[in-house]
């Protein structure tokens, strides 16, 4: 992109020149995707869609919690595993000299196996997920990216059918409007992961993938970087799905999904319309239950809307269900994320498509409500049943300020709770009577501003 693409690194340099780290130094290099607990996402995801999803995780939220993986390490391939790799990529069309140029001072990083094998020790509720990913912050940005993009978004949306909000949507909670992409070598991950751990022959074929990718000039060599797992670039897609789904959005020539958010930006609505995306409709909305809980629940039980309108459920202000384009015999599922105190939502058909990009419903439920955030939407009518609400990004920037203060060495402050902000948040935590958790939350932070 021309002007605006300048335009928004100029913004990400001094976004986080004020915040003395950048976002890649703060989440992507060795804090990667050994989150915390992200559990409630796990149940039921395909291997793909998990490493996926705490790859992103990482990315946007990253908050780890051990510290053995913040080693780098680095060692040979072993070579039979080479000769295989070699063999599989010149069968699938990849040349010899793509495979050497590819594959020029790649080692193996055995650290990644901690990744691999990481199991979630807490599961984080789903308040804090939301709280985090869909800030003020997150909103306001995505607003500015809408009227930054606005041509090429209207453009987007005449070819693929997917309006401009649920596409910057995606983007925002992807890479966090491309400023989030990962740092890891894309190459030397999936080989390592195609010769290391449970999942070889997985990774083999994005390993092969990605080569393919490379061998058709889409992007350099040097800006191949993401995930530790090898989702890369603004849509964090694996390179099966970008040589499936990817598009030249600015027609020209190149897919790059790395530094072109046009590009991005196209292959993203191109996913969801190939998901089964319908233009004109809503991914659902948030409702009120009647007097008693219906028994039927959950994602993949959809009725009629007239079925749930029987229940006593209306819109959250109180309206009808059928409305628009939702008509009574319209498919709809009710996804209650937090138990029936806590907010209700119809899910309609478009919400499968955003499922399909990433198979959560807890991501699912953030890119949707982005999506009406940034269409001027306001928060959740009904508030999540607990008395210590989750955090902002700006509020966990406020958090480490605090801790800082309190001579807590916790590294720089970057809105991401790692390892070392938790270990001082059970300090503070027990001197201060809490549950020493290690989880902050609005009464935390309450607590420590009361006593700055
Ligand atoms: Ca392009």
């Amino acid at each position: 992109m021309r002007l605006p693409l300048i335009t928004h690194v100029i913004k990400h340099v001094i976004t986080h020149a004020s915040l003395k780290v950048s976002p890649r130094d703060a989440c992507t290099k060795s804090h990667w995707p050994t989150t915390s607990g992200f559990f409630f996402m796990i149940k039921g995801m395909t291997p793909t869609h998990l490493l996926r999803a705490t790859a992103l995780l990482a990315t946007i939220v990253c908050a780890p919690v051990h510290t053995a993986w913040a080693q780098t390490t680095a060692e040979p391939l072993p070579s039979a595993c080479l000769a295989q790799l070699s063999a599989k990529a010149l069968a699938a069309g990849v040349s010899s000299d793509t495979f050497e140029q590819a594959m020029q001072g790649v080692v193996a990083r055995p650290e990644l196996m901690d990744n691999l094998n990481y199991q979630p020790e807490f599961k984080l509720p789903i308040w804090d997920y939301l709280a985090s990913l869909v800030d003020g912050e997150r909103v306001l940005d995505g607003m500015s990216m809408l009227a930054q993009y606005k041509d090429e978004l209207a453009a987007i949306q005449q070819t693929y059918g997917v309006d401009p909000a649920t596409v910057v949507a995606v983007w925002g909670v992807e890479s966090n409007y491309g400023q989030n992409t990962g740092g890891r070598d894309i190459v030397e991950s999936l080989a390592t992961l195609s010769c290391m751990g449970r999942r070889q022959s997985f990774f083999s074929g994005e390993f092969v993938a990605a080569l393919r990718i490379l061998q058709a000039g889409d992007f350099e060599r040097e800006l191949f970087k993401g995930s530790w797992a090898g989702a890369f670039g603004q849509t964090q897609f694996m390179p099966s799905t970008f040589l499936r789904l990817a598009v030249d959005g600015d027609a020209d020539g190149k897919r790059n999904l790395i530094t072109n958010p046009v590009d991005a930006l196209a292959s993203t609505a191109n996913f969801l319309k190939r998901a089964g995306w319908r233009d004109g409709e809503t991914w659902g909305f948030e409702v009120k239950l009647g007097a008693t809980v219906p028994t039927v629940q959950g994602r993949k039980s959809a009725r009629d809307v007239s079925y749930w309108a029987a229940q006593g459920i209306t819109r959250a202000d109180g309206s009808a269900l059928a409305q628009g384009p939702v008509a009574g015999n319209t498919d709809a599922a009710l996804l209650l994320p937090a138990g029936d105190k806590g907010p209700a939502f119809l899910l309609l058909r478009n919400f499968k498509a955003i499922y399909s990009y990433n198979a959560s419903e807890s991501y699912g439920l953030a890119i949707a409500h982005l999506s009406d955030r940034l269409r001027g939407g306001d928060v959740f009518a009904t508030p999540w049943p607990t008395d210590d609400a989750g955090l902002s990004r700006a509020e966990k920037r406020d958090i480490q300020t605090l801790l800082l203060a309190r001579g807590h060495e916790i590294g720089a402050v970057d809105g991401a709770l790692g390892s070392k902000s938790q270990a001082a948040i059970k300090l503070e935590q027990q001197r201060l009577g809490h549950e020493p958790s290690g989880r902050a939350g609005q009464k935390l932070l309450q607590a420590l501003q009361a006593q700055r």
